[in-house]
Formats: structure tokens, C-alpha cells, sequence
């Protein structure tokens, strides 16, 4: 615990540096647009002025269909060739509560509750099939969002978040061979570990376009209590986005993920079954394009509402082993502040 300790200490003094700072230069009066908030798939992208409060609702849908490895594709029936059984089409659909308070200029503090639900189908060597499927509430994260620069064209911040492990890693289901299995990593609602959420976030506006770019990860802290930690995750992405009207912006991003590989294993899993049991075939990298939309109410009754949406395509994806490739996703989000 005394790295973390350190780590606090450190970030506390930068919080401490930065308020300073802020609160002599900056009040925050600036007009809302549509673009001040990034697309709707970027997670702590802005700040709050001192004694704001903004509830937030996100909705998100994963497709994932057929299996690569590498950076091919890989049929059904090659996969079946390495294992008795193989996943053919995953679904996660997520929805996100969040809340957002600044108790100063200086520093937002964020909350955000997931509800998971997870659908698998399988096809096995027999010719049979069958699905699993897993819900509850996912890891609760907390983060801090320290203003290092707040003016009307340029915004940084730094994002030290901690992820909860208050979702499942006990999900149980049938499969032939056992009515009552310990389900494999990717069908777990969490991580079962504590983990750091490290970032850095830019974004600036001009006239009638805006821009961002933040760098993100997830340090996983502790081994969970099933003998493993998932791997650690970082992502780069960076949008641009073109304001229409004032109640309509739409955007572009662009975004880079690298994972890891399991570490250590779930024991209970039998590794030669199925790929997604295998904590070997967890990691990747993947390069996803972003096409947005963030609307801003502008009168009477859905004034200060945003509506956001992102389509999201992956472009690049290279897997570890034997992994379901992504096929899109969308989300779709309501923000407002009070
Ligand atoms: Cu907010």
C-alpha cells in the first residue's frame, strides 16, 4: 500500500498546485455548446464551475459476431478444430448512471453505476447449441477530474479515478456438460479487483469547431479473489467536431486500445473447452472510428439537455489467440446540469 500511499500524496499535491491555479484565473462563465462536451463515448471528458451538479444517463450496446485471430478472421469451423466448443455471437448492453458535483473550480468529482447484461451463443463440435447469459450491477467508479488549464478555448484535466469491484465474478450458467459452470472472463460483470483509472484530457474550441484528445488506462491493483486479475487497459483517442446550429454538433473521433492478457487464471474454468476460458487469449489491440452526434436544448422545457449519440467501428483489430472480433456499437446518452 506505501506506492499508493505515494501516488496519493503525489496527486493530492498537484490538486492542491492546480487550485491554486485555477481559482486566481478562472470563473468558468462561458457560453454552453452543443461540442463543449465531447462525443458521448468518451467517459470524464469535461469539468464542472464551482457548485455544479450533472446527472447523466448513458445506454450502450456491443455487437460481437465470429471469431479472429490475429488480425484475420477465422471461421467457425477452425475454431471448433481447437476446441469442442466456440462463442459465434456475443451481445453486452450497458447502462450507465452517473452523477458529476465540483465542490471548487478546481476539481470535479464523478460517479458512475453500470447495470451489464451479457448474451452468448455457441455452437459446439456435436452440432449443438446454446447460450449464457449474465446481468447485475458492474464495478462502481470514482474519480476526480483536477482543472490544470480552464479557459474558453482551452481545457486540461487530469482523471485519477479507482474502479470498485462490486460486480460479479461468481456468474454461474448451464452448458452441456455441467448445469451449474463457472462461466469464462468474458461473460463476468467485473474485474473482482480494485484498479486505477489514470488519465489526461484536452480539449479546445474555436468559432464553429472544437477538438479533444484524452489518455486513459486501467491499472488493475490486487489479484481477485478467483486466483487472476484482468489485464490492464490503455486507450488514446481523439476527436474533432463541427457545430451546426447551437443546439447541434456533430463529431468524428478516433480511438486506439490496447489490453492485456489475463493474469494467473480462474481454476474452476476448464481451459481446453472453450477459447474465452483461456486467460492467454484475453489481450489486443484494436483502432475504433467514432461518428457523433451531441444535440443541446436550447428552450423552455429541454433547455440544458443533452442528447449524445456514437456509432462506433472498429477498423483495426489484432487478438490474442482465438477471440470474438467486434463488430460495432453504439451509444446513446442524456446529460444535464443543475
Ligand atoms: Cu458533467
Amino acid at each position: 500500500m506505501t506506492t499508493y500511499s505515494a501516488a496519493t500524496a503525489a496527486i493530492l499535491s498537484l490538486c492542491l498546485t492546480s487550485a491554486a491555479m485555477a481559482d486566481a484565473t478562472h470563473d468558468h462563465g462561458y457560453p454552453d455548446r452543443p461540442d463543449s462536451h465531447a462525443p458521448i463515448g468518451v467517459m470524464g471528458d469535461h469539468t464542472h464551475p464551482k457548485g455544479e451538479f450533472m446527472l447523466s444517463y448513458r445506454y450502450m450496446h456491443m455487437d460481437m459476431e465470429g471469431n479472429r485471430a490475429g488480425s484475420n478472421s477465422i471461421s467457425i469451423e477452425d475454431t471448433l478444430a481447437q476446441f469442442p466448443v466456440s462463442p459465434t455471437v456475443m451481445t453486452m448492453d450497458m447502462h450507465m448512471f452517473g452523477a458529476m458535483y465540483a465542490p471548487t473550480n478546481w476539481l470535479t468529482a464523478m460517479v458512475m453505476v453500470p447495470y451489464i447484461e451479457k448474451d452468448m451463443d455457441h455452437v459446439t463440435r456435436m452440432g449443438g447449441t446454446f447460450t449464457t447469459r449474465t446481468k447485475g450491477v458492474g464495478d462502481v467508479k470514482l474519480s476526480g477530474l483536477i482543472s490544470l488549464i480552464n479557459t474558453p478555448d482551452h481545457n486540461l484535466h487530469l482523471n485519477a479515478g479507482i474502479s470498485f469491484p462490486t460486480g460479479s465474478i461468481g456468474e454461474r450458467g448451464a452448458i452441456p456438460i455441467n448445469p451449474d459452470a463457472q462461466l469464462p472472463y468474458p461473460m463476468q460483470i467485473g474485474s473482482g479487483t480494485y484498479d486505477l483509472m489514470p488519465g489526461i484530457t484536452y480539449s479546445g474550441r474555436a468559432e464553429t469547431l472544437s477538438w479533444g484528445a484524452q489518455l486513459s488506462g486501467v491499472i488493475r491493483l490486487d489479484t481477485n479473489s478467483r486466483g487472476y486479475s484482468l489485464g490492464d487497459r490503455f486507450q488514446a483517442t481523439a476527436w474533432g467536431a463541427v457545430k451546426l446550429a447551437e443546439w447541434i454538433s456533430i463529431s468524428l473521433r478516433v480511438a486506439y486500445e490496447h489490453w492485456g492478457n489475463v493474469d494467473g487464471a480462474d481454476p474452476e474454468l476448464m481451459q481446453g473447452l472453450v477459447q474465452t476460458a483461456r486467460p492467454d487469449f484475453q489481450g489486443g489491440d484494436r483502432i475504433d472510428l467514432g461518428f457523433g452526434i451531441n444535440l443541446l436544448g436550447q428552450d423552455g422545457l429541454l433547455k440544458g439537455h443533452r442528447i449524445g449519440l456514437e456509432f462506433i467501428l472498429p477498423v483495426y483489430q489484432n487478438l490474442n489467440g482465438i477471440q470474438m472480433e467486434r463488430d460495432w456499437s453504439i451509444t446513446v446518452g442524456w446529460q444535464k446540469a443543475f
